[in-house]
């Protein structure tokens, strides 16, 4: 398989379907939309609801459901949690996806509201067809989506990311930041699509495992990355972790020993989902050993 292929090909059959859902414009709150728009269409590789996709397919018999609002409710919460990411109150970028970030276009203001407007969107569109089909499989989706954003998720990350802002940190600690602020949304794609396909108890916690090696696995190469990406490819500065004298998987433990970690990782994400299904887990498994050599 060419994985490369395979990630743009569904990269942006992936665009096509989560695009429509920001389409609520009243004409007083244009702005908003156009903002949100902005950062929401500004490209990223989508993996957040391509693991929903491809795990829904790999295990659901009844393709019959409409899996595409819980896959743009993530892209939403993702792209919300980048754009509050950039603002000068966080890590005061300049660039994101190759683009100017979203208060650098809108001003702060919108881009706070553009960034709340997402995130809120993200339930409203979960929730839209709840009436209609009230399936116990729906809420748990949509209930592992919205746990992983908060406090006990990615919120909770950040928070204390941001505790620890400067000068030293232990490796316990980075790991609960990591975990945590990439690691919830990555292991809630896993698990929405597990719950969507109505996997039973044992499947989902394998899949929460993968999950959780993936977001760790993730997070390494961007440290890692950070140091050694391209700014071009990646689509925004390097150094910023230096910059902001911050420990990374990469100050603690060096780039060799970083690179090993996150291959383990990996392979026993891709071990475990071999157990699960062998077959019709080629794109996941492919998916997950592009993300030990992404460049961006
Ligand atoms: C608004 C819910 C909300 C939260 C705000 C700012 C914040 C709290 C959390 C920060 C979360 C964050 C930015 C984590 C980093 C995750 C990460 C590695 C992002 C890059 O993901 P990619 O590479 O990006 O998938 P693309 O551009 O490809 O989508």
């Amino acid at each position: 398989m060419d994985i490369k292929a395979s990630l743009l090909e569904q990269k942006s059959s992936i665009e096509a379907m989560i695009y429509p859902y920001t389409k609520c414009e009243d004409g007083y709150n244009d702005p908003i939309v156009k903002a949100m728009d902005y950062s929401y269409q500004a490209g990223g590789k989508r993996l957040r609801p391509m693991i929903i996709s491809n795990v829904y397919k790999m295990l659901s018999n009844d393709q019959s459901i409409d899996i595409t609002p819980y896959m743009a409710a993530m892209e939403m919460i993702h792209t919300s949690s980048l754009i509050h990411d950039d603002l000068p109150a966080m890590d005061n970028d300049d660039l994101r996806r190759g683009k100017p970030t979203n208060h650098k276009v809108f001003g702060e203001d919108m881009a706070i509201l553009a960034g709340d407007g997402l995130l809120l969107l993200a339930s409203e569109v979960m929730m839209a067809d709840i009436e209609k089909y009230p399936e116990l499989s729906r809420i748990k989706a949509c209930k592992s989506i919205i746990d992983a954003s908060g406090v006990s998720g990615m919120v909770g990350g950040q928070v204390v990311d941001i505790m620890n802002e400067e000068g030293k940190i232990d490796e316990e600690t980075l790991l609960y930041i990591h975990e945590h602020k990439t690691g919830a949304l990555l292991t809630a794609s896993f698990l929405a699509g597990g719950y969507l396909a109505k996997a039973d108890d044992k499947t989902i916690k394998q899949l929460r495992k993968i999950g959780g090696n993936i977001g760790l696995a993730f997070q390494i190469q961007d440290d890692i990355l950070d140091v050694i990406g391209d700014e071009d490819e990646l689509g925004k500065p390097l150094m910023s972790d230096a910059k902001n004298s911050k420990d990374t998987y990469v100050t603690i433990n060096g780039l060799a020993k970083s690179k090993q970690i996150m291959n383990t990782l990996l392979d026993e994400a891709i071990e475990l989902l071999t157990e699960i299904e062998a077959d019709k887990s080629l794109f996941l498994q492919g998916l997950i050993r592009f993300l030990g050599s992404r460049k961006y």
